[in-house]
């Protein structure tokens, strides 16, 4: 229970204590990672994104191990999708809409196996599991009260893709007054360009959202 510092954090030093941070990994769901899913839906080679699995696994190991707040959230839609807007379930062509019946079960569907966690980064018992029906983990979640419940008040981010869901949450957390950070090779985009644009955006102007690390510089510190 004692802070922690990255000194080489980007764009400078970022100091947190673990016993008032959580873990928080994103949307690592077969929907966004496996052939058959949401992501594959919108024309997306989801193999990119599988490079970082063991990256997040490691991350996870070390931060279980000092028995740290895990949070993983799920882009997942109630069922009868009233939690959807009709703007998100038809924009575009995608191959499978939202709600369609695909290789994986109804696409993007609590409860169904493309909304799973792959098995690789599969919640242990007692670690918060959230289903957000929006790109930011705030939006129609108790995810605030969760944290605050728990006296977060720093957060560590992981998972896909770092352009849309990751930063939104980024985002959304730092305007809700939580230190973030971006474990830099523990997300991934389908698009390499623009997770470097996400990095470099997100830690600019003074960290105007947050810091980046490595996962090595964490897990070091964490030892
Ligand atoms: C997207 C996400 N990309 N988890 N979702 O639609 O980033």
């Amino acid at each position: 229970n004692k802070p922690l510092t990255l000194a080489t954090a980007t764009p400078f030093p970022y100091t947190f204590n673990p016993a008032h941070t959580a873990l928080v990994v994103i949307d690592m769901q077969r929907d966004f990672i496996e052939a058959g899913g949401f992501g594959a839906s919108l024309g997306n080679d989801v193999t990119l994104l599988q490079a970082i699995v063991p990256t997040v696994r490691r991350m996870l190991d070390a931060w279980r191990s000092v028995g740290g707040v895990v949070l993983h959230t799920r882009e997942a839609h109630r069922p009868d999708l009233s939690d959807c807007p009709p703007a998100k379930r038809l924009r575009g062509s995608p191959t499978l809409r939202i709600g369609d019946v695909g290789p994986m079960g109804r696409v993007l569907i609590a409860g169904e196996h493309g909304a799973e966690i792959i098995p690789e980064l599969a919640p242990l018992p007692g670690e918060l599991v959230v289903d957000k029906p929006g790109k930011g983990m705030f939006y129609g979640t108790t995810v605030d009260a969760l944290l605050s419940h728990r006296g977060i008040t720093h957060l560590l981010f992981m998972g896909v893709t770092t352009e849309v869901c990751v930063q939104t949450s980024m985002r959304e957390a730092n305007d809700r007054g939580y230190e973030c950070l971006l474990i830099e090779d523990g997300t991934e985009s389908y698009f390499p360009e623009f997770k470097a644009a996400a990095l470099a955006m997100l830690t600019a102007q003074g960290a105007i959202v947050g810091w980046s690390a490595p996962s090595s510089a964490v897990i070091q510190a964490l030892q």
